[in-house]
């Protein structure tokens, strides 16, 4: 049997990317899954405290994303949804994983990298600008391991952007089960499933990525969007001059990126599709990718309308999900006190 783990920020209304690259592919592998297997999809609210986040907003975003969840179609009686910041097991794990986790390989972590290098003086590289960082950005990949091995999860779905971290997880595993061994290694090395579909970038800037924290709001599309709201942003879609329709990531990402889009909604692969569009123009594409997006977005849009207004099911939900988590994180947190010798 497996053991699915994965989480999502409460950092905004998820948008395509999330979708696609997170939540439809939840729903995928529920579809997939027998009946003993265990799926754990998880609200990340202590990981949305790495930045700076408005605690109205973020207690909004944290309680529409179980909503959102499952608007997607994910289905509370076949997986546990649940808010990570409700089950303790997690901070608890994550700090015993913690003092056994090498500098070294947090230092490595690409994400790490990237924070320090933007926040490095642009004159004096030695020099770094402390305002802008904090432990827990150096830290969550601890975090993030303890997410999962609370639940001694076999597999975990994420996006290409998280695979090192998933390394770490692994990393980390083996450390504390070389580190007590007996009676037999408690932690299952958790496989990453990678997400099939591509990433998502932005409408605005197609060199970064989709992004619900990005300034622009018209460089993502949101679940939530009306049709006149996607119509608007996909037209105003940044492409290029260069006339006809290829799939040439590197020199056209604009272009690719809406066969991407194109892509993830109809299954067909961006190449083929390109294909079929070779000798027509932006204005035809970018219409079509409209109407497919809608349709993808239509039913999760109208269940999220619906599911806000029932407060009482969303609670209900959310303290069912809690308590199962609790109780299976809880089995393995027993098991680790006694190992390190904290019981
Ligand atoms: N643009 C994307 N394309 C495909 N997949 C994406 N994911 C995020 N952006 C894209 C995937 O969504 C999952 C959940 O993401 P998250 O909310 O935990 O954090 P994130 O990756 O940091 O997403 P955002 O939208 O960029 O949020 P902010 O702006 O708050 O940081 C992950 O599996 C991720 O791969």
């Amino acid at each position: 049997a497996r053991t699915i783990f994965s989480g999502i920020q409460p950092t905004g209304i998820p948008h395509l990317g999330n979708y696609f690259g997170a939540l439809a592919n939840w729903v995928r592998l529920q579809d997939a899954a027998v009946p003993e297997d265990k799926l754990f999809f998880s609200v990340v609210g202590w990981h949305a405290l790495t930045l700076p986040q408005d605690p109205k907003a973020l207690s909004e975003a944290r309680a529409a994303m179980i909503a959102l969840i499952l608007a997607s179609g994910v289905d509370p009686r076949r997986s546990i949804v649940f808010h990570q910041d409700e089950v303790q097991n997690h901070t608890e794990l994550a700090w015993i994983l913690g003092c056994m986790t090498p500098l070294g390989k947090l230092k490595r972590m690409t994400t790490w990298k990237t924070r320090l290098a933007v926040s490095r003086n642009a004159n004096d590289e030695s020099e770094v600008d402390d305002s802008l960082l904090n432990a827990g950005l150096f830290t969550y990949p601890i975090l993030q391991a303890a997410d999962i091995l609370a639940y001694r999860a076999t597999h975990v779905p994420v996006g290409d952007d998280q695979q090192q971290h998933l390394e770490l997880t692994r990393d980390i595993c083996e450390i504390f089960n070389r580190t007590y061994p007996k009676p037999a290694p408690l932690f299952r090395l958790p496989e990453i499933i990678l997400t099939p579909s591509k990433r998502i970038l932005s409408l605005r800037d197609p060199t970064a990525k989709m992004s619900k924290s990005a300034v622009d709001p018209n460089s993502r599309i949101l679940l939530t969007d009306s049709y006149d709201t996607i119509a608007k942003r996909i037209r105003a879609a940044v492409t290029d001059s260069i006339s006809g329709i290829t799939f040439d990531p590197v020199n056209r990402p604009g272009t690719s990126n809406l066969l991407t889009i194109l892509s993830a909604c109809t299954g067909e692969t961006p190449t083929a599709l390109a294909g079929r569009y070779e000798g027509s123009n932006h204005g035809v594409l970018k219409k079509d990718v409209v109407e497919v997006v809608e349709e993808t977005l239509r039913r999760p849009r109208a269940e999220f309308a619906r599911l806000r207004e029932d407060r009482a099911f969303l609670l209900g939900v959310a303290r069912d999900g809690a308590e199962k988590a609790r109780e299976y994180s809880d089995r393995t947190m027993v098991e680790v006190r006694k190992r390190v010798g904290l019981n």
